[in-house]
């Protein structure tokens, strides 16, 4: 059983058999794979792969059926794994900038889906296979959006979706505050930690989510509890 097809360069691959990881290994620079399982039994099986990136996001897991004869070697080829995507922030101020990116094969064309809106642009992937994507928000209504990517490259062939993510639009000046995540980009570390620096000991600051606590002040409290939801 011969698998080919196109992820991202050096991307980290995970072959699924019956729901079971059956292989795991690397493509190659340019982005192409190719993997053979050996010694199955005739039958019928339910194979599944996906690929992580070099920033470790995860493609969608493609999944297919095939019925195997004893001894014969079937080759499954054109395998086009989905791009990732990550986004940031999560929330921002109608008509602030959304960017949205991930990995895909290299030189593909990305179609970056934005959903409640039915809009769609586009991207190039790179030599390396990175991609991205600076969404202007204003031209989206203040609510939840969500987006997702998909990839053609050559004559036709296209990549099945990436993951879907959600990013919430809100009126200038009504931010709603996500914990201790300052910039809304899903992770609490370093750089919320100095955006509470720069308001270290202020008074009802400016940036309300800061005082996390919101009893006027920013001190030690509010930097416990930011300790508290530290995903580094
Ligand atoms: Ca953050
Ligand atoms: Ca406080």
């Amino acid at each position: 059983m011969v698998f080919k097809g196109r992820a991202y360069p050096t991307a980290f691959l995970t072959l699924l058999k019956n729901d079971k990881v059956a292989a795991t290994f690397v493509a190659e620079d340019t982005g192409l794979f190719e993997k053979e399982l050996t010694g199955l039994p005739g039958g019928i099986y339910s194979f599944g792969i996906f690929a992580e990136d070099t920033e470790k996001r995860k493609s969608v897991t493609l999944g297919f059926s095939i019925s195997i004869l004893a001894g014969t070697t079937t080759t499954i080829s054109g395998i086009f794994l989905s791009p990732t995507i990550s986004l940031g922030p999560t929330q921002v101020e109608k008509g602030g900038k959304v960017d949205i990116a991930g990995q895909v094969f290299p030189e593909s064309q990305v179609k970056i889906f934005v959903g409640s809106k039915e809009i769609v642009k586009e991207a190039v992937a790179s030599k390396k296979g990175k991609w991205d994507y600076k969404l202007d928000t204003g031209i989206l209504d203040e609510g939840e959006h969500s987006a997702k990517a998909k990839a053609l490259f050559g004559e036709g062939e296209q990549s099945p979706f990436s993951q879907t993510l959600s990013f919430l639009v809100v009126a200038p000046g009504v931010l709603i505050c996500k914990g201790a995540d300052f910039n809304f980009d899903g992770k609490v570390n370093l750089v919320d930690f100095s955006i509470m620096m720069y308001w270290w000991k202020s008074r009802n600051p400016a940036n309300p989510c800061v005082d996390v606590n919101h009893d006027g002040v920013v001190d030690i409290i509010d930097f416990s509890i930011l300790m508290y939801w530290w995903t580094g």
